[in-house]
């Protein structure tokens, strides 16, 4: 970036940064905005973990970019060497993010229950892209990025191991990641509805407890999913988690401002009912501990792109298409490449928020480089783009077709989901560019692209051939398990 453009984090202070400790009488029972006008007025005063010879100062003195600790990035200056914790550090997002961070030099550490492994395997299929132990990726990262990544096989419930490493670590900043991902899955049955929620749910409230107990000034960065807020039939914009400073309720002829309530939630699966409480428990633990957080409302990520991940396949992210662990985009162009008719449930009007994996990437490194204020928790709404599935299928139709010889079919099916097909969608996201200048790097349709060449190779395509049948809906949100009605057969011309 050139010298001219300021960085979104250039004027931060020490007041959010994670490796200054509070020191003096800090009142944690008030709330985030009484304590910044107590810093405001000099009474609250910080030492720095780094340079503890500067003794205690007043946090709000010292910004980024006149801090030596802080290098620029492309991405925003970056607190250097900065610890951050990946919960989940073995899945489709948590290793590419690993990846990143670590290249940029923090010092990057995680943990994985290997969960998503076994749960892949349950439904038969396999990552599309192989992907070896999580030993030998940290072999690979270190080979070919010349990056070490401090792991350990923790599962976030253990609570005795988890606190013991969070202890050991004392990460700046944690990324939650570590959660089961899949709406279809919450709902085929009871056990895995149960499975679901407690994971999450529990999961989300050890992870808290400890960063209250052992990390208190980190910023927790977890990831929520626009699927926390439906899709309002009224068309009322789906706002930044909370209502802004304007919007007011009228009722029974008297007005009341909601300006800085959280927004409506009305979840469309078990999977979506678990991260709306984890949004509560974030929420919650900001208010009572002066935790920080930003709760991404990520859309449907696709693609299987980052710079990093470029640099030698055994650096692969995870792909998964089966029908409980792939998204859309990425199941569509699979059944593409293998000749299967592409499964679009219902009309295929229905509009989602979507974000390539590297701009997920990109918006995360952001966030974590700009972290929020103490006892602040601020919603970012995580999409670049709003497609219907419609418009998925006849882009991955006409790109197959056009510049990859393919016969692409598009398949109209019953659908399996209880989800409203007809629906406005308006989506609020200013946040990433505005406060985090994120400009989107990729596109949808270079990533189809991109998918599709990685895809078409031989040894991959017969990795999909292999799990054809995992990829054919068969989860109905009733309960029952059986193929669906084709309503109808579509040939995009
Ligand atoms: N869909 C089809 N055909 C398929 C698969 C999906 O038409 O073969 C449709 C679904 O009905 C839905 C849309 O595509 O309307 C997106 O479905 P998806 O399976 O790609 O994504 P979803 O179940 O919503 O969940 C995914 C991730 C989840 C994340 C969420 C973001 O699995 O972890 O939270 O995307 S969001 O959808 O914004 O809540």
């Amino acid at each position: 970036m050139a010298d001219s453009v300021p960085f979104h984090n250039d004027k931060k202070t020490c007041w959010s940064c994670p490796a200054v400790e509070f020191k003096g009488h800090v009142d944690f029972r008030a709330c985030g905005q009484a304590a910044f006008r107590k810093a405001a007025s000099g009474q609250l005063v910080v030492e720095c973990k780094r340079r503890t010879d500067i003794g205690y100062f007043d946090p709000m003195g010292i910004t980024y970019d006149s801090c030596p600790e802080y290098k620029e990035t492309e991405y925003g200056r970056l607190l250097h060497g900065m610890k951050v914790m990946i919960l989940g550090i073995d899945g489709y997002l948590g290793w590419p993010l690993a990846l990143k961070l670590a290249s940029l030099g923090c010092q990057v550490s995680g943990i994985d229950n290997l969960l998503r492994r076994r749960l892949v395997d349950e439904k038969g299929g396999q990552s599309v892209l192989p992907v070896s132990s999580v030993y030998d990726r940290i072999k690979a990262a270190k080979e070919h990025l010349g990056v070490t990544i401090n792991f350990r096989e923790i599962d976030l419930l253990d609570r005795e191991a988890f606190l013991k490493y969070i202890d050991e670590i004392r990460p700046e900043s944690i990324i939650h990641y570590a959660e089961i991902l899949s709406a279809s899955y919450s709902m085929v049955d009871t056990d895995r509805a149960v499975k679901t929620i407690h994971n999450n749910v529990i999961g989300t409230l050890e992870l808290v407890f400890a960063a209250r107990d052992y990390a208190p000034e980190a910023s927790i960065i977890k990831l929520g999913t626009m699927g926390e807020y439906g899709s309002p039939l009224t068309g009322r914009p789906l706002f930044e988690g909370l209502f802004p400073g304007d919007a007011v309720l009228q009722y029974g002829g008297e007005e009341w401002s909601l300006g800085g309530e959280l927004t409506p939630r009305d979840p469309v699966s078990f999977y979506h009912v678990s991260k709306v409480q984890g949004t509560f428990t974030i929420y919650e633990a900001c208010k009572y501990w002066w935790l920080r957080s930003y709760d991404v409302m990520q859309g449907v990520i696709y693609g299987l792109n980052t710079p990093e991940l470029e640099v030698h396949p055994s650096l692969n992210t995870r792909f998964d298409i089966d029908e409980w662990w792939g998204t859309v985009v990425n199941r569509f162009v699979a059944q593409a490449v293998i000749g299967m008719p592409m499964t679009m449930y219902g009309n295929g009007n229905q509009i989602r928020g979507y974000i390539t994996l590297a701009d997920a990437m990109q918006c995360m490194v952001r966030m974590i480089a700009n972290p929020p204020e103490p006892g602040q928790y601020e919603v970012v709404n995580q999409v670049t783009d709003l497609f219907s599935v419609r418009h998925i299928a006849d882009t991955v139709a006409r790109i197959g077709k056009n510049e990859f010889g393919l016969d692409p079919v598009i398949q109209r099916l019953e659908n399996p989901r209880v989800e409203a097909e007809d629906h406005p969608y308006e989506v609020i996201h200013k946040k990433l560019e505005e406060k985090f200048q994120f400009a989107s790097g990729s596109n949808f349709e270079d990533e189809v692209r991109y998918m599709f060449n990685r895809l078409m190779k031989p040894d991959i395509r017969e990795r999909i051939e292999a799990q054809k049948k995992t990829l054919v809906p068969i989860t109905r949100w009733s309960g029952e398990t059986k193929p669906l009605a084709v309503l109808e057969t579509i040939i995009p011309g």
